[in-house]
């Protein structure tokens, strides 16, 4: 959001105070300060504007203004009510030499799985890409999808959901028969060189308030487990946590151990290499995962994982 429109809604958020004494606090035009409410007006949010000055009522449920309204993490907002792909939007800004910037998105169009799946991305998502510049070798790149995972399943158990990872972008809740239910996607793209990343896009798909049917099988969704959520209060406490892991990489494995439905289970890993079968021991910095097979432990870095039942 425009700084000078921030600071307007800053001002309003705790009573009504008169335009002129806002337009003095913040050093600019009574005529600018009627051009911000307005925008915000059309934005979604309610401000009322009687004989005391302008107050804020209510915050919209979602929407690139409001999730940067009092976003506890130093990221700018661009919203879109459809595009085809937040990732696709991320990277043309990473091209412009953008940073720190969230696409947000309320329906894609051309949602993008990894290895150019589809993603099912219908009105009611949370669709999102995070661009970044981090100063990391690109092998720690993957430590941020798991970040993702992390702050992504923190935000669904504080909405009273019990959710769970499974190795190494999938967050997940199991059904009553016992079967995963996927509940969001990570898709994380980079460019770099030898030792440094030049940028990062974080993409998460967050099935949201969105019915499971009008997703694909297997999937799930915040509604279909415990009703509709504040799109806004949610992304937030993503973005958030994900910044909070992401400017401490040390602290992403042991979280990620924390909140793992694969280790202790027999898995399946598909990888660029061949078929990996046997226990998950553990997961080691960037994202490796490690697995117990009969020929020995084998380290996984990348791959498609199947939990199986146990024999
Ligand atoms: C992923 O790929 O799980 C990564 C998904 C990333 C989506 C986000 S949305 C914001 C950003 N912009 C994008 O264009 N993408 C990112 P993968 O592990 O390959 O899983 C893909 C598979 O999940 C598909 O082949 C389907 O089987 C299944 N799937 C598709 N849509 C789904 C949905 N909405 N919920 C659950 N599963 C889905």
């Amino acid at each position: 959001m425009q700084d000078t429109r921030r600071r307007v809604l800053d001002a309003i958020a705790d009573g009504p105070v008169p335009g002129p004494e806002i337009a003095d606090r913040l050093d600019v035009s009574r005529a600018a300060v009627w051009k911000h409410i307005e925008a915000l007006r059309e934005a979604g949010f309610s401000i009322e504007g009687g004989d005391a000055g302008y107050e804020l009522v209510t915050v919209p449920e979602f929407g690139g203004e409001a999730v940067a309204f009092g976003l506890d993490a130093p990221f700018e907002v661009e919203y879109h009510d459809s595009i085809p792909s937040t990732n696709d939007r991320a990277r043309e800004l990473a091209a412009e030499g953008r940073e720190n910037v969230v696409v947000l998105a309320d329906e894609q169009t051309g949602g993008r799985g990894r290895l150019d799946r589809e993603w099912a991305a219908p009105s009611g998502g949370i669709w999102l890409s995070i661009l970044l510049r981090p100063t990391v070798p690109p092998a720690d790149a993957p430590a941020f999808t798991l970040a993702a995972a992390v702050a992504t399943t923190r935000a669904a158990r504080e909405a009273g959901i019990d959710a769970t990872i499974k190795w190494p972008n999938d967050v997940l809740v199991t059904d009553g028969d016992g079967r995963d239910r996927k509940l969001t996607g990570i898709l994380t793209e980079m460019e770099g060189e030898a030792d440094r990343v030049s940028w990062i896009v974080v993409g998460i798909g967050i099935n949201a308030n969105v019915d499971a049917g009008d997703l694909v099988e297997g999937a799930t969704s915040l509604r279909e487990e415990n009703g509709d959520v504040n799109r806004r209060v949610f992304t937030q406490r993503v973005l958030e946590e994900f910044h909070d892991l992401g400017s401490d990489l040390d602290s992403v494995v042991p979280a990620w151990r924390d909140l793992a439905d694969t280790l202790g289970r027999r898995v399946r890993v598909d990888t660029p290499g061949g078929e990996v079968v046997g226990e998950a021991v553990d997961v080691e910095f960037p994202g490796a995962l490690v697995v117990e097979t009969d020929d020995g432990r084998v380290r996984v870095s990348a791959g498609d994982c199947e939990h199986l039942r146990p024999i």
